[in-house]
């Protein structure tokens, strides 16, 4: 059974931490959970999505997916995937301009391996922490809808939530303003922020910093403790970058 909507229970043992979109970029990922001394036995980390595509290494994924202690939401990349499959037109607009050229060199029962894995995927978590509840979904939350309207539309199959979930813009570029009520705190990813700074709206964090640009376009990975969303030193948006750590 799928589950769109995972729940984690507070992590009693270790820490929890978020890392922005991987895209492909799994050296930059490791090199990160070595610097913060990451614990597979007792700490957490969970994803925005994006996973594959543009970086160097998306054929690493299926191992990554197979980690107990790696909690990922699906992003438009892997849904790109997905709805490939039945879709000649995504595949060849996902294969030409969206970074999907090493899904061609995989044979058949591989591919097969992948759509297994992301069409297990949550469309939202939401995890527990000892400051309050933490909810992550790649890309945005509908304006009208407070967070739980948000998740019983999703559990209730309702395309048009889900569509904004992974791929909607409107609240990164700054279209729609306020919280998200009934959740202390969103992470999302999806839209690199120009000046690869963590962005602040409200309760919602974008953290999406361009794994995969280039150094001369100050590209990096972003790895958070969800701890340090609640930190009051944190919240503007021209501060909140410098909290976290980049790789
Ligand atoms: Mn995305």
């Amino acid at each position: 059974m799928i589950q769109i909507v995972q729940r984690y229970r507070p992590n009693a043992r270790g820490r929890d931490f978020v890392v922005s979109d991987i895209h492909g970029c799994f050296d930059k990922l490791r090199e990160a959970l070595d610097d913060v001394e990451f614990i597979a036995e007792s700490d957490r980390l969970f994803s925005v999505g994006d996973l594959i595509d543009r970086g160097p290494r998306s054929t690493e994924t299926l191992d990554w997916l197979a980690r107990p202690w790696f909690h990922p939401c699906i992003g438009n990349h892997e849904d790109m995937a997905l709805k490939s499959r039945h879709d000649n037109n995504v595949l060849s607009g996902w294969v030409s301009m969206n970074g999907g050229q090493w899904w061609l060199a995989l044979d058949a029962g591989t591919r097969e391996k992948y759509l297994a894995a992301f069409r297990q995927l949550p469309v939202v978590m939401e995890i527990e922490t000892r400051y309050g509840r933490v909810g992550i979904v790649h890309a945005d939350i509908p304006e009208q809808l407070s967070w739980q309207a948000f998740l019983d539309a999703l559990e209730a199959g309702d395309a048009a939530a889900r569509e904004i979930a992974v791929w909607s813009r409107r609240r990164a570029d700054g279209l729609v303003t306020g919280p998200v009520e009934g959740i202390d705190q969103v992470v999302c990813g999806h839209t690199i922020m120009s000046d690869r700074r963590i962005y602040r709206s409200a309760n919602v964090w974008f953290i999406d910093t361009g794994a995969f640009l280039p150094v001369t376009e100050d590209g990096h990975l972003s790895l958070l403790t969800l701890d340090s969303l609640f930190d009051d030193s944190a919240p503007t948006a021209a501060s909140a970058d410098d909290l976290f750590r980049k790789w």
